[in-house]
């Protein structure tokens, strides 16, 4: 198991609209992940397409873009044992009424149109959706040791 996985995070325009940036990032770091890269972006339609591209030829395409591009999201990068995968399970199930409680989308969403978050399904589509949302340098590698104690 890789201890450095990365996977690709982002809160969507509901998400952000209902103040859950704070709860959402506190659940990653509580549970022990790193944060890696974080940014506060209004992606357009050109960005969206590339990352849902795989899902282009469905039904829900246009609003799914309509939605997702109707306000600002919360992008980051999360490391750390098994990030895809427990990732995914930590957001819950894509319909937020299969989702159990204690998941993101099992606490505060009721909608598939509104789910409130999305992560990556696959240590592939994590690289490639790092790479598409982020420059490398915007990917911040950073060990506790290295910095000591900031009151010391
Ligand atoms: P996930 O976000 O759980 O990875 P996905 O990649 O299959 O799910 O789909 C991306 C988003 O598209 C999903 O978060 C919400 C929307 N979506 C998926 N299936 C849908 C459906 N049947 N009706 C409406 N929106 C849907
Ligand atoms: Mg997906």
């Amino acid at each position: 198991m890789n201890n450095q996985e990365r996977t690709f995070i982002m809160v969507k325009p509901d998400g952000v609209q209902r103040r859950l940036v704070g709860k959402i990032i506190q659940r990653f770091e509580d549970r022990g992940f790193k944060l890696v890269a974080l940014k506060f972006v209004a992606p357009d339609q050109g960005l969206l397409t590339q990352h849902y591209a795989d899902l282009k030829e469905r039904p829900f395409f246009p609003s799914l873009l309509k939605y997702v591009s109707s306000g600002p999201v919360a992008a980051m990068v999360w490391e750390g044992k098994d990030a895809v995968k427990t990732g995914r399970v930590m957001l819950g199930e894509t319909n937020p009424l299969a989702s159990k409680p204690g998941t993101i989308r099992g606490d505060f969403a009721i909608d598939v149109g509104r789910n409130v978050i999305h992560g990556s399904d696959s240590v592939d589509s994590a690289n490639r959706e790092i790479s598409l949302w982020f420059q490398p340098q915007e990917l911040v590698n950073w060990n506790t040791n290295d910095h000591g104690w900031v009151y010391e």
